[in-house]
């Protein structure tokens, strides 16, 4: 009994020992996997903190970049930041438009193997000023008879007979090839940007036109300053029940000097109003009540 009782001690022993030497070699590796993990997790957080700090340094410099007045934002080439020499920043601007840029803003760093790292970030940045800006206009009648005079005009100083506009006293030709000169317009006293300028014309007919025309062009100081222009929606107006403007805009390079100012309109600047046939005449007669500018410029809200 007792020698039974040694031999399973002494096999239970054997067993242990077979543990001990397989749990052994389980702990080794398990350590050796452990402390690798922490050296992983050392570097693991150098990386963090370096990749922390770019983007710290992406933020503070998207900050500063929207402080700026929208119109200084510009491009900046790479560049060491003087309160982190370790670390690099770059600035890409873009224009979407007129009053949106596009500005990319990176920053390169090195980690401690010399390995390149980078970090980015986008944004969109719109003009605050222009968009508090509003498109208003000022339009001026003629109010007095062109240096040019008139043909084939009946009435003629119903179109330039009122300062503020139509007032149901009406111009009429009938003829083709008939013109009227308009002039007395006046800036108002205007000093804002002018966006747009255009002719307009207080009309009606008394029927449809087939393919005659009523154009206009400008004079000023007595020369020809624009091209000539052809009202394109007249039949809009048939009948005094649909009197109304109608507008063509003028461009820039037909304005007097190549570019629209406010003085232009205090100047001498004249209307040529003519009524012309195409093929033979339509026969339709044209009414004025007013013709004049009108500007849209723009201005804070
Ligand atoms: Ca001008
Ligand atoms: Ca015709
Ligand atoms: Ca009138």
């Amino acid at each position: 009994m007792k020698s039974l009782k040694l031999k399973v001690q002494s096999k239970n022993s054997a067993f242990s020992l077979i543990e001990v030497v397989v749990a052994i070699f389980i702990l080794g590796t398990a350590l050796v996997g452990i402390s690798q993990m922490f050296r992983l997790g050392v570097i693991n957080d150098e990386v963090n903190e370096k990749r922390l700090v770019a983007l710290n340094l992406l933020q503070r410099t998207m900050e500063t970049i929207r402080g700026y007045d929208f119109n200084t934002i510009a491009s900046e080439t790479r560049a060491a930041v003087s309160d982190f020499p370790d670390y690099e920043i770059e600035i890409t601007k873009t224009d979407i438009s007129g009053n949106l840029k596009k500005v990319l803003v990176t920053t390169y760093w090195q980690s401690d193997t010399g390995q390149p790292a980078s970090q980015q970030v986008a944004t969109l940045i719109a003009n605050a000023s222009a968009m508090s800006q509003i498109a208003y206009s000022h339009t001026t009648w003629a109010t007095a008879f062109g240096d040019s005079g008139q043909t084939g005009w009946l009435n003629h100083e119903n179109a330039y007979d009122s300062a503020s506009g139509p007032n149901d006293a009406w111009a009429t030709v009938t003829v083709a090839d008939y013109r009227a000169f308009l002039a007395g317009f006046t800036s108002g006293g205007h000093t804002e940007a002018i966006t747009k300028v255009e002719v307009c014309v207080y009309l009606y007919l008394d029927s449809p036109i087939v393919d005659d025309e009523l154009r206009v062009l400008l004079k000023f100081n007595g020369s020809t300053c624009s091209a000539e222009y052809s009202l394109a929606n007249l039949n809009d107006f048939v009948g005094s029940d649909n009197s109304g403007a109608t507008y063509v805009t003028l461009p820039d390079t037909d304005a007097p000097g190549g570019t629209w100012d406010w003085s232009d309109f205090d100047g001498d600047l004249e209307i040529k109003a003519e009524f012309c046939d195409v093929a033979t005449s339509d026969g339709v007669t044209c009414y004025v009540d007013a013709a004049g500018f009108r500007a849209t410029y723009e201005a804070a809200e």
